[in-house]
């Protein structure tokens, strides 16, 4: 679904969005389960990931040299009652996929639900399974707890906001679209949007500037996280990361924790392992002049670490050059 997290190199694919307004259909959290059983999926032919070395460039969103530009969200219009039904149906079975293959460390479960332009676009090879290589073991529990504004867009395709709790930090706003194909839907793409946070009575915003500097002699760019306040948040229910790329390339920004007082570039070289990294939430993709908004939920006191493995023109990832920042939760005082 949601995205892959690798790293070491690159790190993400992923997408989603936002909507709101005419929420015709709606499923509770208390109706949600994660249970596993409830996937239905087609599954995948017999097939291997594509070999390294016939893999497409394009598959790396970060070689793209021209600005890359944010995608509009289609508007389309409400879905009618059977219809809203339908795509309620559509989410649930795809989140329930979701878990299903995060339990069976299987994403055939769910990207057999994926179209084959959604397969082309996170891909680049149109190998779905160059995409269950690159999804690694699925994306965690995924508790779905509203689908919001059903519509049918201009083709005839459908969309909705899904609003998930992923792995129980990660709030996500997924807009996903719904495409038939020779008869049957398919998961047709997806844009991560602003989550619905309006629950919550505590809400503490930490704004963040993604920022590119180029060396007038070399040329060479480097990258970083700026906090546009102190680097530290007092425990909240809600903790949302206000990021704006103010760059010319397209980041992200994976929230991870690491072990205490270990140098965030030991990612790098190998000497924190793979294991001993905690994923929290991403943002990504952040386009060039968009500002993101990754909101949070049950961070416990401790430091968290940001970091883009996005490849910038040098073909390094960006945290090789500074790309790379940390801010601390506190409790709050009693
Ligand atoms: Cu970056």
């Amino acid at each position: 679904m949601l995205s892959r997290l690798k790293y070491g190199v690159l790190a993400i694919g992923a997408a989603l969005l936002v909507t709101g307004g005419s929420g015709i259909a709606s499923v509770s959290a208390q109706d949600a389960s994660p249970t596993p059983a409830e996937c239905v999926s087609p599954g995948l032919p017999e097939g291997s990931p594509t070999p390294m070395d016939m893999a497409s460039p394009a598959a790396e969103a970060g070689h793209e040299m021209e600005a890359p530009v944010a995608p509009e969200v289609p508007a389309g219009t409400p879905a009618d009652d059977a219809t809203a039904a339908e795509i309620v149906a559509f989410v649930e079975n795809y989140v329930a996929c979701l878990n299903a293959a995060t339990a069976a460390a299987d994403p055939s479960l769910y990207v057999g639900l994926w179209s084959a332009a959604f397969v082309m676009e996170s891909t680049g090879t149109g190998n779905p399974w160059d995409a269950v290589a690159s999804e690694g073991s699925g994306p965690g529990t995924v508790v779905l707890q509203a689908v919001n504004n059903p519509v049918v867009l201009d083709d005839g395709s459908r969309a909705a906001n899904a609003e998930v709790l992923i792995n129980d930090h990660w709030l996500a706003n997924v807009h996903m679209t719904i495409v038939d194909e020779e008869g049957t839907w398919k998961y047709g793409g997806e844009m991560f949007q602003t989550a619905d946070t309006s629950f919550a009575s505590g809400v503490t915003v930490m704004g963040i500037d993604i920022v590119e500097t180029t060396d007038e002699s070399t040329g060479a760019v480097t990258y970083a996280f700026q906090f546009l306040g102190a680097p530290t948040a007092v425990q909240n229910e809600v903790i949302t990361l206000n990021i704006a790329n103010q760059g010319a390339e397209l980041h992200e920004a994976i929230l991870i924790q690491l072990p205490e007082d270990a140098d965030p570039m030991g990612i790098l070289d190998g000497s924190i392992a793979e294991a001993d990294v905690t994923f929290i939430a991403v943002a990504f993709p952040i386009y060039p002049g968009q500002t993101y908004d990754l909101s949070l939920v049950n961070l416990d006191p401790g430091v968290y670490t940001l970091v883009c493995f996005i490849p910038g023109p040098d073909g390094a990832p960006h945290i090789v050059n500074g790309m790379v920042a940390q801010f601390e939760v506190v409790a709050a005082a009693a």
